[in-house]
């Protein structure tokens, strides 16, 4: 029997990884970001999660530090049709951060340095579906890829995930936010190819 090293048929075999319809997989990691790269210096950072009555809870960089970290292993779908499996970040669980949280609301607005914005429901954050992301890879998260933190929210079209995230905003009425605006899908579910409004 020939020894046939992991590495000759050029990828893994595709069985443990299935792409949803209409996307390719991509070994590199794109960087699509809608304007520039804002620098965000660490002990300038600040996280908000704000109520629908008002309420502000805050998190300095040290704050997000002391929290537990976990070390999440995903897939990544853009709307522009790659996906990239098995990349390996590290951040602190939405639900560490949404644990002292009083709300009614369903809907939250994630807004970001540098002015994006993007919806999802509430509980598409909570049971271990989201992450507040600062590392990627075992190193910091590079600043292009939303460095020094990001929203990421693996089960939803990337651009979900905010880049340089700020903020969640808490509403009883959904918001869309850039690209739903922009005539994207208002949910984005790669399974059931939800890329623009309508689909
Ligand atoms: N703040 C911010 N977040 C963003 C974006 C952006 O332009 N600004 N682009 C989104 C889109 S469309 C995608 S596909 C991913 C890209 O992340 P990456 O550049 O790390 O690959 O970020 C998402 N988050
Ligand atoms: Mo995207």
């Amino acid at each position: 029997m020939p020894i046939i090293s992991r590495g000759f048929h050029g990828r893994r075999p595709s069985g443990d990884h299935e792409l949803p319809p209409g996307q390719y997989e991509t070994l590199d990691f794109p960087v699509l970001s809608a304007g520039p790269t804002p620098r965000v210096p660490q002990d300038e950072w600040e996280f908000t999660i704000s109520t629908e009555t008002g309420t502000e809870h805050r998190w300095s960089w040290a704050d997000l530090m002391a929290l537990p970290a976990e070390t999440p292993t995903v897939d990544l779908h853009c709307v522009t049709k790659w996906s990239k499996f098995d990349t390996e970040w590290r951040g602190v669980s939405l639900d560490v951060l949404f644990e002292d949280v009083e709300s009614a609301a369903d809907f939250t607005l994630v807004h970001s340095y540098g002015g994006y914005t993007t919806n999802l429901p509430l509980a598409d954050l909570l049971d271990g579906k989201a992450w507040i992301a600062y590392g990627y890879g075992g190193e910091d998260l590079p600043p292009e890829h939303g460095g020094p933190a990001r929203l990421l929210v693996p089960h939803l079209y990337f651009w979900k995930s905010a880049k340089w995230v700020r903020g969640i905003r808490l509403g009883r009425a959904d918001e869309p936010g850039f690209w739903e605006t922009a005539g994207y899908h208002n949910y984005g579910d790669p399974w059931r190819e939800q890329r623009y409004e309508g689909d």
